[in-house]
Parts: structure tokens; C-alpha cells; sequence
């Protein structure tokens, strides 16, 4: 891997010599910590770039931002190794840092690209997309070292930390000022156990999170002091904490989802958690404010109020929209619950709100989780299902849509996701007919099993 990116770092600087470079990037915190150590590294080389953040790289796109060759040159991190059916006529070369699903046949010789399943060893080699940026930016210079602690904020965004790989492992090294203490994953680990467990939406703790009566009584009831937090609890004060938690997600009862590494950094020169790092910087960056998110990574302190005034706004958002939820009256089926928020919750966080309940102790293993919330004239939709058992989603709500065309041929609603999330967005003046279709589904699909 490292010769890849040697043979890459020198064809790229040999192409780039007199030219400005566009960086094109991912919105999330991986993508986001990658533009930012490319940004750092070229801007110690004295070059010219500029950054594009994207949240998909759709056909369009690509093709507007190819019309910047040959007068710059295109480098794209944590994206764009599934786009190489769009790369198959270029008359310049392109530059890809990307750790994504690659499909090798549409490989040509004007891609120029790291990827750790090109390489012999892809498990050992396993990385993020920041992971990689850094690899290439201390291959640029070994003065980049000091970029380490970006690669392990994407390390962190793209949970790559549980299970390190060989090269995650040298990255983790590189780092200096890196705390790493087992415990339960709860963040911040920094500040005090009160606030950090009122504030906790991941862990989702049920009577905990958003409640300051269930805070004070977890904390009495394991005899620890509120002022404490978790990087200085004792050993037995952290499994009392545990099994706590643990008691309060019965239904969950995976160790796994709860304890974990804690990663603790410099940044701004204080001692913050990664965790809680990498949560604000994807924050900002989905409420559309990627700038101010890569102005943070690069330590720029006006940056730093604006992100944290974003991130408040987002937990209070995440917390009272929970509440919401909670309290809501839901259209409650077999196998299946619908949560139309209307304008209770902001669309942009229904589907992260879903996600914290699939994870608390509410609903039944396989239960579909359903949530909608408007958006200006239409409607976001959002599935999760509870667990890792259960049907596809990304199938249901394909079948939805089509019993829903029926009755409404001129929609636009398109499905996008997977089998464990999906989305769509829907008319807003239909949505019983929607919620009808919906329900039609999935009484169908429990019938099925
Ligand atoms: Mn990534």
C-alpha cells in the first residue's frame, strides 16, 4: 500500500506542478477531515485550491467539474470509487483517495488512485478516507505528521476504531498527545458525567437521555459524583456505569454497542474527545455549513464558535425531538411503527431520531421504524428497522411508492438508501394517501413471514 501511494503522492505532484487543483470531497466527517489535511498539505507546497464538498457524486456533477480540465486538476477524497463508469473517456488524468467499493474493471490509466482494495493485503490495509489523505500527505513531507490527529476524528466518524486495522494502527501511532482508555462509549469523556448523560443520544440511554431526574438517580444509584467524568472514573465506578446503562437498554443487552475505546486528542489545545469532535463536525456539515466544519479541523478559532453555537442548536434539536417522539401518538402496527412528526421535528434530523430509537429498548427486535417530517411542500420519510434481523427496507419503501403511484402517476419520489436505512421524499398534500400504501406494505410483508 504505502508504494501505491508513493508512485501516487509523485504523479500527483508531478501533474499538479503549475496548475491549481480542485478538491472534490465527501460531507460527512470522514470527508471532511480528508479535504481538510489535503487542504493543510497543499497549502505548505504554496499551491492554489479550491474545495468542493458533496453529499453524492451524481452524473451532473462530475461532468461540471471534468470541464475544469486540463486548466486544473481534479482530485477527489473519500468519494468517487464508485463513479468509474463516469470516468471512461478522459482525456486528462484524475486523482482519487478514496477507501470505498471499487469496481475494478472500469479501472483505466487516466485514474490515478489509492484504494486499499487495489492492494494485496486489503484487511491489513483497511483505512478511512482521512487515513489515506494522511498517508499521502506525509508521503508530500514528513513535516504533515502533525496532520495525524485529522485522520483519526475520520477514523473515529467512520467507526473504523473498534477493530484496528495494520495501518489504523500505524496512524494511531503517529499520533502524539493520543489518549486511548476502554470504558462505555459515552461522550463527551471530557466534561462532567451529569451533562454528558443528560446529553447522551448515542448511547441512547431510556429515562436517562433528556431527563435530569433520571440523570441524578443513575448517578446516586452507582455512588458517583456528578462532577466526575468518564476519563477519571476508577475501574469499578466505570463497569457500576456500565451495567447501569445496560440495565436501562435491557432489551439491547450487547455489551458491544456500549463499551468501547475512548479516544482522547489535543485540539485547540484542549483535551477533547473524538467522539464528540467528529459528532460536531458532521453536524455542521449536514445542516449545509461544510465550510465552517473544515475551517474547524484547520483550528481557525472564529470557526470553532460558530461550530460549537451549530452543534448546541443540533443537540437541543436531537434531544427535544426525541421527546417528541416519545410522547407523539403513533400509528402503531404489527411489526411496524409510523411516526408522522409533521412539523414536530426537522426533516433533517427525522432520520436520526429514528436511529436512537431503533436503538433504545422501546420496540421488539425486526420492528420497523417509520418517521416523517416536513420539508417545506414535501414530506422526508425515513426508515430504520430495530436490530440487524429483518426486512429490507429500501425494498419496502420501493413497493410503497409504487402502490402510491397508482393513485398519484405525476410523483417524484425516489427511494434511496439500503437495506437497514432507506428514504424518500414525498408530496406534501398526499400524504394520507402515502401513510395508506405504507400501511398496505408492510401488513402485506408481516402476513409474508
Ligand atoms: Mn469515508
Amino acid at each position: 500500500m504505502l508504494k501505491r501511494v508513493e508512485q501516487f503522492t509523485k504523479e500527483f505532484l508531478e501533474f499538479s506542478k503549475n496548475k491549481p487543483i480542485r478538491i472534490i470531497s465527501h460531507y460527512d466527517t470522514d470527508g471532511i477531515t480528508s479535504a481538510s489535511i489535503l487542504a493543510k498539505t497543499l497549502k505548505r507546497l504554496d499551491k492554489k485550491f479550491s474545495i468542493r464538498i458533496v453529499k453524492g457524486l451524481e452524473e451532473d456533477i462530475i461532468k461540471k467539474e471534468l470541464l475544469r480540465q486540463p486548466n486544473e486538476v481534479i482530485l477527489f477524497s473519500d468519494l468517487a470509487s464508485g463513479s468509474l463508469k463516469y470516468f471512461q473517456n478522459l482525456q486528462e488524468p484524475i486523482f482519487i483517495i478514496d477507501h470505498h467499493e471499487i469496481h475494478t474493471k472500469e479501472l483505466n490509466d487516466k485514474i490515478k488512485i489509492i484504494n486499499p482494495h487495489l492492494t494485496d493485503k486489503p484487511k491489513d490495509n483497511e483505512c478511512t478516507g482521512a487515513g489515506l489523505c494522511y498517508l499521502f500527505a506525509k508521503e508530500v513531507s514528513s513535516n504533515n505528521q502533525n496532520l495525524a490527529p485529522l485522520a483519526i476524528i475520520g477514523m473515529i466518524g467512520d467507526r473504523h476504531e473498534s477493530n484496528l486495522s495494520k495501518i489504523n494502527q500505524q496512524i494511531v501511532n503517529d499520533t502524539t498527545d493520543l489518549k486511548i482508555k476502554k470504558g462505555l462509549i459515552l461522550y463527551p469523556a471530557t466534561r462532567p458525567l451529569n451533562r454528558a448523560l443528560e446529553w447522551s443520544t448515542s448511547p441512547y440511554i431510556p429515562g436517562v437521555t433528556g431527563n435530569r431526574t433520571g440523570v441524578q438517580e443513575i448517578l446516586r444509584e452507582t455512588g458517583i459524583g456528578y462532577e466526575k467524568n468518564l476519563l477519571n472514573l476508577t475501574e469499578e465506578e466505570m463497569s457500576k456505569l456500565i451495567t447501569a446503562v445496560m440495565v436501562r437498554r435491557a432489551q439491547h443487552n450487547k455489551a458491544d454497542d456500549i463499551i468501547g475505546n475512548l479516544y482522547i486528542l489535543k485540539f485547540f489545545n484542549t483535551k477533547e474527545d473524538v467522539r464528540e469532535i467528529s459528532v460536531l463536525i458532521n453536524a455542521c456539515s449536514r445542516l449545509g455549513h461544510s465550510d465552517t466544519a473544515i475551517a474547524y479541523c484547520l483550528e481557525n478559532s472564529n470557526a470553532k464558535s460558530r461550530a460549537l453555537d451549530i452543534y448546541t442548536r443540533y443537540k437541543q434539536e436531537l434531544v427535544s425531538g426525541l421527546k417528541v417522539a416519545e410522547k407523539m401518538e403513533k400509528i402503531d402496527g404489527k411489526g411496524f411503527v409510523i411516526l408522522n412528526a409533521k412539523d414536530q421535528i426537522k426533516d433533517v434530523i427525522v432520520g436520526t431520531i429514528c436511529s436512537m430509537l431503533s436503538s433504545s429498548s422501546s420496540y421488539d427486535e425486526g420492528t420497523i421504524l417509520i418517521g416523517m417530517a416536513y420539508n417545506k411542500d414535501k414530506i422526508k420519510v425515513s426508515a430504520r428497522i430495530v436490530g440487524h434481523e429483518g426486512r429490507n427496507l429500501k425494498e419496502v419503501l420501493e413497493k410503497t411508492i409504487n402502490i402510491f403511484k397508482d393513485n398519484n402517476p405525476q410523483t417524484t419520489a425516489e427511494v434511496g438508501g439500503h437495506h437497514y436505512a432507506a428514504g424518500c421524499l414525498i408530496e406534501k398534500e398526499k400524504e394520507s394517501d402515502f401513510i395508506k400504501a405504507l400501511k398496505e406494505t408492510l401488513e402485506v410483508e408481516v402476513i409474508k413471514i
